[in-house]
């Protein structure tokens, strides 16, 4: 395989990805699937070209800086790179891909997923039938939120914001949203712009944070913010943990300021704050936004498909740095 770039895949992949991967790449898998510390990531990448990582791995500025020069590429197998430094990364000249579009879809399903299950309690409902707690049926029993016709606001009106603006009008739900910038009228499809993110919140009677965590959007969701929304909202977030801050939220579902949230992401995951755990109100899954096959093999051979580019000399097409 002389010739080939040599690649370090820190995670077990979909077998289509790495059978590519093995045809085309000198590649080095990870027998174990352990999650790669920063310390491990420095010591292993040396005599490879490039890197192919997950959300998992984490590459502050304190580890590119230390990564053998012979690593020129690092493709992140997820939309999301706020787990790399790009500023060290382009300061070091290193080229970072990640892997749009593959998900959109299966992101905003899961966005769907959340926000109905939070509205209508689908977590108290189920446990009640499992664990042989349903009495009998009750004209006031298990009333959760009325979603079709409500205002949806969503936090960051990028692809996948506009693919939960798509599938929440099929609920006759009122789209608003905030986004750096306003969308043109062909992308907005009637959808109400606010510039102002904290305006937003006041017409949120549901909220989806659809918004990359950067420092700008770090704890956005605080007690304040919060307090500005209508009573009885539902929280959605299939974005990042970190624009939320947990006390403030786990305060709110606990006084019934908000009447439930539907998380699939969390700070600091999957160590994340016990509170949410006692939280009947609160409809939690293990970060499985992307977790379809037919999104992991796509997510799969976009990353393959920037390293190719790139080793062929010619611009990947997903480069963030
Ligand atoms: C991934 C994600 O499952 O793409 C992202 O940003 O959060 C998920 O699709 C995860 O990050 C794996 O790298």
């Amino acid at each position: 395989s002389a010739g080939k770039p040599r690649i370090l895949v820190t995670r077990k992949l979909p077998a289509a990805v790495e059978a590519r991967l093995a045809r085309d790449y000198d590649a080095t898998f990870n027998p174990t699937d352990s999650v790669f510390d920063g310390a491990r990531l420095v010591a292993e990448s040396a005599g490879h070209d490039g890197i192919l990582v997950c959300s998992t791995e984490k590459l502050p500025a304190a580890i590119i800086e230390k990564l053998p020069p012979e690593i020129k590429i690092v493709a992140t197998f997820s939309v999301g790179h706020d787990h790399i430094d790009i500023a060290a990364a382009k300061a070091r000249g290193l080229a970072v891909t990640n892997t749009p579009d593959v998900l959109t879809d299966a992101t905003a399903d899961t966005t769907l997923l959340l926000l109905l299950a939070a509205a209508r309690r689908a977590y108290e409902g189920e446990r009640m039938v499992r664990e042989d707690r349903w009495g009998r049926w009750e004209p006031t029993g298990m009333l959760g939120v009325h979603v079709t016709g409500k205002r949806l606001a969503i936090l960051g009106m990028g692809r996948i914001g506009r693919a939960v603006a798509q599938r929440a009008r099929g609920f006759e739900m009122e789209i608003h949203y905030n986004n750096r910038s306003r969308l043109s009228p062909e992308l907005e499809q009637g959808a109400i712009f606010h510039e102002d993110p904290e305006e937003l919140l006041t017409v949120a009677d549901f909220l989806s944070i659809n918004c990359p965590a950067t420092k700008e959007t770090h704890h956005f969701l605080n007690a304040d913010r919060i307090a500005r929304m209508p009573d009885g909202a539902v929280v959605v977030n299939t974005a990042r943990g970190s624009i939320v801050h947990d006390e403030s939220l786990i305060a709110a579902l606990t006084s019934g300021k908000l009447a439930a949230a539907g998380l699939d992401v969390f700070a600091n995951e999957p160590a994340i704050h016990p509170g949410y755990r006692d939280l009947p109100n609160c409809f939690l899954l293990p970060h499985i936004g992307s977790a379809t096959k037919e999104t992991r093999d796509a997510m799969g051979f976009r990353a393959l498909d920037n390293l190719d580019a790139f080793f062929a000399g010619k611009p990947p097409r997903d480069r963030v740095a």
